[in-house]
């Protein structure tokens, strides 16, 4: 998972860029990157590291420009080396930047056909460097020295036709303009906005609707799945639709915690989703067991107090800050002679015991991936003298692996793989679990206000949207993690706990 930001302002768009990606930090700390483009010179600037310590005063006078993009990026396999922070650029035709969030599923072949038949180089792992070739080998083939809106959208057409996956883009084209856009399911999210300043119109692409409200935009709309979006230098903004079928499916983990709360993702307030996530979860409890003697519903900081505050106010138990969280969590110092350590959760959470002491307590957590934190969350309860532990999840059993750009783990790594709900429980050590059912959590997203009826829950129940992934390729995937494990035992990010799963 990555965030991304285009901007297309009337003055330098340095700073706005780098505010937009500060607040799309959540959808990435791994690596930034910014680029802009003045008078017909890029100015880039992307190294590993948090947005705050990636840029300094001398970059950012350097990064002039009022047309701009920029990126932060999740820690995904194999992509921890600086060399692939993005934006990526390519030198012909026109010079092009990109950014992109998501994965593309077919990149083996794309790499052999930009090699054989496009007679293209690439230089890196990342599938984002493919893409940006096909779609700069695509806009090449359109063959004018000044490349107008129909030629970047039958581009973007091609890129369509050529790339499966999930994939939100934006794209600098040196000197004409910034193309955002999006898979043909909608997988990934993006957005687009204005703001009006005192000399015109100001643009801005994004992948939520919160880097846009923070910064003084305001929302246009979602990107819809297939569409594109292009917007001249000189500000012209046109939209078109460049896929044959599309059809929207959006990932539905951005809602149950991808995303922040404060965003709308496909119209729907994140926040609002994970209200009723809790509402129905509370439902379910109550079908479950009427009789429940829970006494008290405490959150895991910070995604699930959403949900777990309306799922007390349905059951009418109180509800309770019963952890707090250590938002300053530093670096682990590896000395000589040591080997690397994980942090324990116990370094990041702290419990209060007044809340759980002689109590029977509901955890409410958004998700259970490897079940690694919650089990010590569940002693840490537990330890500060929880009578019974009960637990639940806003999302269903996570059981499949993602292949659409969010880093999970692969299938044997989730603890719900070929379990049941009650085997889960044992092993994390619940009196009592519960999760999510998946028909609920697609109504708590796509029930409200805004329809929506497909989503990619691939995580949830196995089905791939795209169509395009067997067995074979999630084996391959699997395989491919476990050759990276294997090389990179102490990646950085292992070790000062960066890894929200
Ligand atoms: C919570 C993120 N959320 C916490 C991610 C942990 C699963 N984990 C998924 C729970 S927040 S595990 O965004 O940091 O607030 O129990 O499966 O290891």
């Amino acid at each position: 998972m990555c965030g991304i930001v285009g901007i297309v302002g009337k003055s330098n768009v340095n700073q706005a860029l780098y505010d937009a990606l500060t607040v799309l930090q959540h959808r990435g700390q791994d690596a930034a990157g910014i680029v802009t483009s003045h008078k017909g010179h890029l100015n880039m600037r992307k190294e590993n590291g948090l947005v705050r310590d990636v840029f300094h005063q001398r970059h950012m006078q350097q990064l002039v420009g009022k047309i701009g993009i920029g990126h932060v990026r999740y820690p995904t396999a194999g992509s921890s080396s600086s060399a692939e922070a993005q934006p990526f650029y390519v030198n012909s035709p026109y010079g092009i930047t990109l950014a992109h969030n998501g994965n593309l599923t077919n990149v083996e072949q794309l790499t052999q056909e930009i090699y054989a038949a496009d007679l293209r180089h690439v230089n890196t792992n990342s599938d984002s460097e493919v893409l940006l070739n096909v779609f700069a080998h695509e806009l090449a083939l359109r063959g004018k020295l000044q490349p107008t809106e129909e030629d970047v959208f039958a581009a973007v057409s091609k890129v369509h036709e050529r790339c499966r996956g999930g994939y939100a883009v934006v794209a600098m084209i040196t000197g004409y303009g910034i193309v955002g856009f999006r898979d043909p399911h909608g997988i990934r999210p993006i957005v687009f906005g204005q703001r009006h300043t005192d000399e015109g119109v100001e643009y801005m692409i994004a992948s939520e609707s919160v880097a846009l409200d923070v910064l003084g935009f305001s929302l246009i709309r979602d990107l819809a799945p297939g569409e594109a979006v292009y917007i001249t230098e000189g500000g012209k903004l046109t939209t078109r639709q460049c896929a044959k079928e599309p059809q929207l499916s959006p990932c539905i983990f951005e809602q149950v915690y991808l995303a922040r709360s404060d965003s709308i993702m496909d119209g729907v307030l994140v926040y609002k989703a994970r209200l009723r996530m809790g509402e129905k979860l509370a439902d379910k409890i109550l079908r479950e067991r009427p009789d429940h003697d829970i006494d008290v519903v405490i959150p895991i900081p910070d995604t699930s107090r959403t949900s777990a505050l309306e799922l007390a106010n349905r059951l009418g138990v109180k509800f309770r800050e019963g952890f707090v969280k250590n938002r300053y969590i530093g670096r682990t110092f590896i000395m000589p002679g040591q080997a690397a350590r994980k942090k324990s959760v116990r370094q990041k959470l702290n419990a209060i015991d007044l809340e759980f002491r002689g109590k029977n307590v509901m955890l409410v957590d958004d998700s259970i991936v490897r079940g690694t934190t919650c089990k010590q969350i569940i002693q840490m309860a537990r330890d500060a003298g929880a009578k019974k532990v009960y637990f639940c999840s806003a999302a269903p059993a996570v059981r499949y692996p993602n292949v659409y750009g969010i880093d999970m783990p692969s299938a044997h790594e989730l603890i719900a793989h070929d379990r049941t709900t009650e085997e889960v429980a044992n092993l994390i050590g619940a009196d009592w679990l519960v999760y999510q059912d998946l028909e609920d959590l697609k109504d708590a997203v796509g029930g409200g206000k805004v329809k929506i009826e497909h989503f990619d829950c691939a995580v949830f129940d196995g089905h791939y949207v795209t169509g395009d992934v067997d067995e074979a390729y999630l084996q391959r995937i699997e395989q491919a993690r476990n050759d990276l494990s294997k090389t990179e035992s102490n990646s950085v990010n292992e070790i000062i706990g960066l890894h929200n799963n």
